[in-house]
């Protein structure tokens, strides 16, 4: 039944999985106060070895892409320090591990980095407050200047060799979910109106220009990138953002990439502006390896390897309640149910 997920794929010359599912990115606020991975994180990441490759929760880049409390950082010597516990531990249980690349943009609250500004691409907040910090209302963001979006772009790059100094075996830029990357991305959150804004080509720039700088630090065999075409989380859809993802895919297929990595909560939701799932849309334009996620059971999951819909599965809370996921799945024993309350401890 699970024949396809255990096969193991070659990635590129750098990096063969062992098979074919990859540990979802999991944000789950348990670093230290400075932002430094705790010994308790290298044993919750250690025990998921077996997956073919782990993805880490998001880790900023620097101070001011924090939006949650105690998500890990990759900006000074003792986060890489911390880190290096983690992908040691996962190197000698026989894993592999990216870590995941993340600024929040204007979802970032100077709470958790103190004086300075919310940085995005327009000046236009999102409605709320911080989850878990239930007192902290979002603000309306500062337009980043062209020479602050050099500097972050400089940040990605930078936070991308700590990485591999902290011994990770690649990263995954978090350019999905609503945060920094994916606000230059949608209509709704960039109404610039320099080079960075208004077409298609401009509003894919920045993340094309993080690609490279990013590719340009590490080698684009080790650079993976998670998007979210369909607008759901912190975001809202309009039409126009399909050309946008047309005109960015179309550039991803001339760059070596380990792969691009769909970003959503459920596969199965259709957006009308792209004709039907975000994962059958960027199937459909991106020629490279393509990791989908959201909602997969093994079965599920295993239909979807072999209809080619994508060549990796990414799975996420299954992950959280069954730290032998793989094991499990190979042996065919039952699963246990996830629940949010699993959330307050690293099983
Ligand atoms: C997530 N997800 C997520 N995505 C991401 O790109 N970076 C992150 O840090 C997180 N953090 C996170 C925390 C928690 C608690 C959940 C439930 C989800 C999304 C995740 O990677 C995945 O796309 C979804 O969970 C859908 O997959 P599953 O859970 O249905 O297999
Ligand atoms: C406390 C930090 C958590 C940060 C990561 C986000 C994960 C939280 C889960 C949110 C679920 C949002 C799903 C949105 C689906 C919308 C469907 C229309």
């Amino acid at each position: 039944m699970t024949s396809t997920l255990f096969k193991s794929l070659k990635l590129n010359d750098t990096l063969t999985l062992n098979n074919r599912i990859l540990m979802a990115p999991l944000t789950r606020c348990m670093a230290d106060d400075d932002l430094v991975p705790t010994d308790t994180m290298a044993s919750y990441y250690a025990r998921r070895a077996d997956s073919g490759l782990i993805i880490s929760e998001a880790t900023i880049i620097r101070p001011d892409g924090q939006g949650y409390p105690n998500t890990p950082g990759l900006f000074n010597q003792a986060q890489v320090d911390g880190w290096k516990k983690v992908t040691t531990a996962v190197h000698n249980a026989g894993g592999k591990i990216f870590a995941q690349l993340w600024h929040v943009g204007r979802v970032a609250h100077p709470y958790f980095f103190g004086e300075g500004d919310v940085l995005a691409p327009s000046a236009i907040g999102i409605e709320g407050t911080v989850p878990r910090m239930r007192d902290l209302q979002y603000q309306t963001p500062k337009e980043a200047s062209q020479a602050q979006i050099k500097q972050l772009v400089h940040d990605y790059a930078n936070a991308a060799k700590n990485a591999i100094e902290a011994g990770f075996d690649g990263v995954e830029i978090h350019g999905a979910n609503g945060y920094l990357i994916d606000q230059f991305l949608h209509y709704a959150s960039n109404q610039r109106q320099d080079e960075y804004g208004e077409t298609p080509d401009n509003m894919a720039r920045f993340a094309l220009e993080v690609v490279d700088a990013v590719v340009d630090a590490v080698g684009g065999e080790r650079v993976g990138l998670r998007l979210s075409p369909g607008a759901y989380f912190n975001m809202a859809p309009d039409n126009r953002d399909k050309a946008v993802f047309d005109y960015l895919l179309s550039q991803l297929n001339n760059k070596t990439l380990a792969f691009v990595h769909v970003g959503i909560f459920d596969d199965s939701m259709e957006f009308d502006y792209l004709g039907g799932k975000a994962s059958d849309y960027i199937r459909s334009l991106y020629n490279g390896t393509l990791v989908g996620v959201g909602g997969f059971t093994p079965s599920t999951a295993e239909a979807a390897l072999k209809d080619e819909r994508f060549d990796l599965v990414a799975i996420g809370r299954p992950f959280i309640a069954n730290p032998d996921y793989v094991s499990k799945v190979k042996s065919q024993q039952p699963l246990t149910a996830y629940s949010d309350d699993m959330l307050a401890e690293l099983i």
